[in-house]
C-alpha cells in the first residue's frame, strides 16, 4: 500500500551513519500547510528508514536538515542561499545544498511546493542509499502540467481500470476516504504530479452534476487534500451540460445564452474551489456530445469554455481523440490514423490562450506499437499536451508485465523535423519549441482501490516512472526502474539487477507475442484483452489489419494508400512512405506486404511472425523463472501476488502465440521453417 513511500529500514553501514549524523534535527520555521506536510513526510520517512526520529525545531544545536522558502525568514536558509540566483528555478523548483560551515543540509525553494518536492527528493536520495555529504542540486520540472486523468465513474467502476474500483466514489456517492486520498496525493506529489482530473472523460448523467451545488462540497474536500500537495483538481465536463443540467434547449457554443450559462457555472465552481484547475473535455468523440451538432468546430467549442474559465485563471483541456467511430469496414478510404490531424491541424492558431489540446501519443489508441502522432510538430500556435496511458488497456491490463517508460521515452525522443533538423517531441511538449504558455503531459492512470493501487505489484513502476519521466525526460528508463526498485524492494544488488532486467525487457516481450510489426488491434472487442486476430477486423472503429491469404498490413502511403504518411514532416514523411526505408517495427502500420516480403534480418514477414511469437512466449516464461529465483528475498505477500500474475502471463502468452501463429499459418499456408508446432 505504501508503494515507493514505504521507507524501508536501511541497513547499518557508513551511509546509514552519514544519514544519522545529518538528520538529528529538522529545522522548520514557516507555518504553511504544504511545508508542514513536507516536514511530516520527512519525519515519517527518516523515522522509518533509520529507526530514529529527527527532532523538529526552529533553532538547531548541531548538524541538521533545514527546509524553507528563500523569502521565508529562516536565517539558516538565508545564509546558505545568500547571493544565489533563484529566478530560473521557477515556482516548482528547489535547491538542495550540503553546507559544512553551517552544518546543515538545506532544502530551499521559492514556494512551499518547491520545498515539498525538494524534501521528496532528499528522501528519495536517502531511500536509494545515495551520498548526502556534498549535495549541490538544483532541480526544476521540465514540463509545466504534469497531469493524471482518472477514468473513474460515480458508480465506482473505472473505465479501463484494472486495479479494483474507484477510491473516489462508490454507488454514486463520494467515499471521502480522506486517509486514502491523502496517501494518494503524497504518492503523486512525490513524483511531481501537479494536476489530477478525477472523473471519466465519458461524463455520464450523474457525473454531469459534479459542477452543481449538490456535489461541489465533496469535490472541494478532495481539492483541499490535493492542494496541500501542490496538485490542482480538474473535472471532466459534459459539453451538453447546458441542456443536461441547465434549463437550456441547446449547447451551441455560439449561442449567447449558452455562453452565459458556462460563465455563471464557472463562477459557481470557483466560489467553492478558488484554485480549481479547469475542465477536461471529450467532445464529438465516441458518441459524446460536442460542437459538431450545431455545425460549429472544435475551436468554437473549446473557446467558449475557455472564455468562461478565463477570469478565474482556469484552463480547458480539449482532447483530440476525434474520429469516425461508425466506419464501414468495407470503406478503405477512411483512415482513423489521419483523423486527429485532419480535425485539428486546420484549427491551429484559432484557440484561446487558456485552451490546451490533449493529443494521444499515437494516431490510433495506445497500442503496444504506434508511430508518434503527426500533430506533434504540426501545431505551431496552439497550447498542447501529450496524452499517455499508464493503464495497460492494450498492453496486458496489469495482468501482464509491461514497463511502459521505454515506450514513452521513444515517443518523447522522436524527431519531428518541425523546426529545423532536430525538433524532438519532448521539446515540443515542454513548450520550448513554440513558447507555449501551457505545456506538458497527461496520462490515464492505472490505479484503483486494490490494496497495492495498481493490481499487478510491478505495475507501480509505470505510475512512478510516468511522474519521474515527465518531471525530467532526460532520465533513462533504466535509471527510473532502478530508483523505483530500490525504493520499493530495497537495495540488494541481485534483486535490483533481476527486477530491472525484467522491467526493461517487458515491453519488447509483450510486443513480440502480441501484434506483429506495428499492426495492432488483434484483441477481443469491448474489453480489449487477449488474442483475437480478427476481433476488430469487421468493426466500426476503424481498426483493421487487412490480412488475406497473400499478405497483411495497412497501406497508408500517399502513393497508393490513405495518405497518412504525408502528415509527417521532413525525413519522416519519406521514410514512412517508402517500404525500403520504413522502420520495420512499424512496417505493417504503413504498408501492406506479402507474407514473403523479406525483412532486413533476411527473414520473411511470415517467418518473423512465427519466430517472434515463439520467442515471446518463451521469454514470458523466463520472466516467471527469474521472479521465482527471487523467492525469499522480499516480502512474501508481494512475491506471491506478482508470481501469480507472471504465471498467468506465461500461460496467456502461449495462447497469444498459438492463436496468432495458427491464424497466419492457415491464411498463408506457409510452413514454419523451424518446423515447430502450429495448429
Ligand atoms: O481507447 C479508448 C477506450 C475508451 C476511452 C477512449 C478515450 C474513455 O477504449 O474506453 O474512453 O479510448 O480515450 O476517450
Amino acid at each position: 500500500y505504501e508503494a515507493w513511500l514505504n521507507y524501508g529500514q536501511l541497513k547499518s553501514g557508513s551511509l546509514y551513519n552519514q544519514y544519522i549524523d545529518w538528520c538529528v534535527e529538522l529545522v522548520v520555521t514557516e507555518d504553511n500547510e504544504t511545508i508542514q506536510a513536507a516536514a511530516a513526510e520527512f519525519i515519517q520517512g527518516m523515522t522509518s528508514m533509520l529507526g530514529k526520529a529527527p527532532l523538529l525545531t526552529a533553532k538547531p544545536e548541531g548538524p541538521c536538515i533545514v527546509i524553507g522558502t528563500f523569502q521565508g525568514g529562516n536565517p539558516l536558509i538565508s545564509r546558505v542561499f545568500a547571493g544565489e540566483r533563484t529566478d530560473s528555478l521557477g515556482p516548482e523548483g528547489f535547491l538542495i545544498r550540503t553546507n559544512a560551515t553551517e552544518q546543515c543540509i538545506a532544502v530551499g525553494a521559492s514556494t512551499p511546493v518547491g520545498i515539498l518536492y525538494g524534501v521528496f527528493h532528499l528522501l528519495r536520495l536517502i531511500g536509494t542509499e545515495s551520498e548526502i555529504d556534498a549535495l549541490n542540486l538544483s532541480m526544476s520540472p521540465v514540463n509545466g502540467l504534469r497531469m493524471i486523468n482518472h477514468w473513474d465513474n460515480f458508480d465506482g467502476s473505472i473505465e479501463r481500470g484494472y486495479a479494483g474500483r474507484s477510491f473516489f466514489y462508490e454507488s454514486n456517492q463520494f467515499l471521502n476516504d480522506t486517509k486514502r486520498l491523502r496517501d494518494y496525493a503524497r504518492l503523486m506529489s512525490s513524483v511531481g504530479i501537479n494536476a489530477i482530473s478525477i472523473n471519466n472523460v465519458n461524463v455520464h448523467e450523474l457525473e454531469s452534476l459534479f459542477i452543481t451545488e449538490q456535489y461541489l462540497p465533496d469535490i472541494a474536500l478532495i481539492a483541499g487534500i490535493f492542494r496541500v500537495y501542490g496538485i490542482k483538481l480538474f473535472l471532466s465536463a459534459n459539453f451538453a451540460s447546458p441542456i443536461q443540467i441547465g434549463a437550456l434547449e441547446t449547447a451551441d457554443p455560439l449561442d449567447p445564452a449558452v455562453r452565459q450559462w458556462w460563465k455563471d457555472k464557472a463562477g459557481e465552481v470557483y466560489r467553492v474551489i478558488p484554485d480549481f484547475g479547469g475542465f477536461v473535455v471529450k467532445a464529438d468523440s465516441e458518441n459524446r456530445p460536442g460542437p459538431f451538432t450545431y455545425g460549429r468546430d472544435h475551436a468554437d467549442g473549446a473557446n467558449m469554455l475557455g472564455e468562461a474559465l478565463e477570469p478565474f485563471g482556469g484552463i480547458v483541456i480539449w482532447r483530440c481523440f476525434v474520429y469516425n467511430c461508425k466506419q464501414d469496414w468495407r470503406d478503405r478510404k477512411t483512415d482513423r490514423a489521419r483523423a486527429a490531424y485532419d480535425h485539428f491541424k486546420p484549427l491551429d492558431g484559432r484557440f484561446n490562450d487558456n485552451v490546451v489540446l490533449q493529443i494521444k501519443n499515437g494516431p490510433m489508441d495506445f497500442q503496444v506499437r504506434e508511430p508518434v502522432s503527426p500533430l506533434f510538430g504540426a501545431l505551431e500556435h496552439t497550447n498542447h499536451l501529450m496524452e499517455f496511458q499508464i493503464a495497460q488497456e492494450y498492453t496486458g491490463q496489469q495482468r501482464h508485465l509491461c514497463y511502459l517508460v521505454p515506450q514513452w521515452k521513444e515517443v518523447l525522443d522522436f524527431n519531428t523535423y518541425a523546426k529545423g533538423q532536430t525538433t524532438l517531441v519532448k521539446h515540443i511538449v515542454d513548450g520550448s519549441v513554440w513558447g507555449n504558455k501551457y505545456n506538458g503531459v497527461a496520462a490515464v492512470t492505472n490505479v484503483g482501490d486494490d490494496m497495492n493501487w495498481t493490481g499487478h505489484g510491478l505495475a507501480q513502476a509505470n505510475l512512478y516512472g510516468y511522474g519521474r519521466l515527465i518531471w525530467n525526460p532526460e532520465l533513462t528508463a533504466k535509471e527510473i526502474a532502478e530508483e523505483w526498485i530500490r525504493l520499493t524492494f530495497g537495495t540488494d544488488k541481485g534483486l535490483v539487477v533481476a527486477i530491472r532486467g525484467m522491467l526493461m525487457d517487458s515491453w519488447r516481450i509483450y510486443e513480440s507475442y502480441t501484434a506483429p510489426l506495428g499492426v495492432g488491434w488483434m484483441v477481443n472487442p469491448d474489453h480489449h484483452y487477449g488474442p483475437n486476430v480478427d476481433g476488430c477486423e469487421y468493426a466500426k472503429w476503424g481498426t483493421y489489419h487487412y490480412a488475406d491469404h497473400k499478405g497483411i498490413g495497412v497501406d497508408r502511403s500517399v502513393k497508393s494508400g490513405t495518405g497518412y504518411s504525408g502528415q509527417y514532416m521532413g525525413l519522416n514523411a519519406s521514410n514512412y512512405e517508402n517500404l525500403a526505408s520504413c522502420p520495420e517495427e512499424l512496417l505493417l502500420f504503413f504498408h501492406h506486404v506479402p507474407y514473403t516480403h523479406v525483412l532486413q534480418s533476411g527473414q520473411t514477414v511470415i517467418q518473423h511472425i512465427y519466430d517472434t511469437h515463439f520467442e515471446g512466449a518463451e521469454q514470458a516464461a523466463q520472466l516467471l523463472a527469474t521472479w521465482e529465483s527471487l523467492e525469499g528475498s522480499m516480502d512474501s505477500g508481494l512475491y506471491v501476488q506478482v508470481k501469480q500474475r507472471l504465471e498467468e502471463q506465461a500461460e496467456h502468452a502461449q495462447e497469444w502465440r498459438d492463436r496468432i501463429n495458427t491464424y497466419f499459418y492457415r491464411k498463408s499456408g506457409i510452413e514454419d521453417l523451424k518446423g515447430r508446432k502450429i495448429y
